[in-house]
């Protein structure tokens, strides 16, 4: 997966991987928004006051712009902090996104409302797509030091490790994770329907606040499976290679496969997941 081609432009740092570029610059980003906890700067709302953005959001994806398009400068960036607020606009640019040659997927910080508070589980997400298709992913998580990374057809890591999604096959053994989506009129009761039908029947739930993380956590074997409805494709593509690199599954709510315009996710060890979505579909909780 490296791009060795000389390059006659001296600006223009040759010879780097795609994934050894998207694993320094989520390393480097990682390490400044973990030394800008508790010094936010300004806390902006965007939709409602669930949805917040901080200085450090918008600081670490100009760093990861920056950092990418100086070793792939023809690429696409698509990050959550550079496209419009609006879900037309949102939805517009991801589906423009899917049809670019190369494009970087970039959420700067996955879990901001833990970041805002200092609950550490928050993490930087990068991912790149080949025509609509997910070639590399990283999900790292500073607090931990915990870096997760898939290529496509070499498997996923965690510092070195290969991962392999968990071997649950009864509901009654899973530990799921999901979330409260911010939009509440559309998103957040379908969402409460579906965490209120499968909290009785797995061992139980957690939301924790970073859909990136919770999906490397999938792939890690941690949890065994992801539910959450209304995400974007920054949120979620480097988790989707994660997870299908280490042998678990990702589809939408309807069981179609993971695309980049996928917003109704849902995530498993592969085992369990035609019982999850049969669960979610039984709540009318497919979003
Ligand atoms: P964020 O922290 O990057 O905003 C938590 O349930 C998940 O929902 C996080 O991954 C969070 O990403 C995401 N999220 C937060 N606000 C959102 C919004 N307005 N639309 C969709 N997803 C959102
Ligand atoms: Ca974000």
């Amino acid at each position: 997966m490296a791009s060795q081609k000389e390059n006659s432009n001296p600006a223009v740092v040759t010879g780097k991987s795609f994934t050894a570029v998207a694993i320094n610059t989520a390393a480097k980003a990682g390490e400044w928004i973990k030394s800008k906890l508790g010094s936010y700067g300004q806390l902006s709302l965007k939709t409602s006051a669930q949805d917040l953005v901080t200085e450090v959001d918008k600081g670490s994806e100009k760093m990861i712009r920056n950092l990418i398009s100086t070793h792939f400068p023809h690429h696409t960036f698509l990050g959550e902090e550079s496209v419009g607020q609006t879900e037309e606009e949102k939805q517009e640019a991801i589906a423009r996104a899917s049809e670019a040659e190369y494009v970087w997927v970039v959420d700067p910080v996955d879990g901001t409302t833990n970041f805002v508070h200092g609950f550490p589980f928050f993490s930087v997400s990068i991912a790149l797509a080949h025509k609509g298709e997910i070639i590399v992913g990283v999900v790292y998580d500073p607090s931990r030091d915990e870096l997760f990374v898939a290529e496509k057809g070499k498997g996923a890591y965690v510092h070195g490790n290969k991962m392999k999604v968990s071997r649950e096959s009864e509901l009654a053994q899973c530990l799921i994770a999901s979330g409260f989506p911010v939009d509440q009129q559309k998103t957040l009761p379908p969402n409460m329907r579906g965490l209120q039908a499968l909290a009785p029947q797995v061992r139980n739930i957690r939301t924790s606040g970073s859909a990136a993380l919770h999906m490397a956590y999938v792939a890690a074997g941690r949890l065994s499976g992801f539910y959450e409805l209304g995400l974007n494709a920054w949120d979620t593509a480097a988790g989707a290679i994660l997870i299908q690199e280490a042998g678990g599954k990702v589809t939408d709510t309807l069981g179609n496969p993971y695309r980049l315009s996928t917003r109704h996710t849902l995530a498993s060890n592969g085992i369990v997941h035609s019982s999850l979505l049969e669960v979610i579909k039984q709540a009318d909780a497919q979003g």
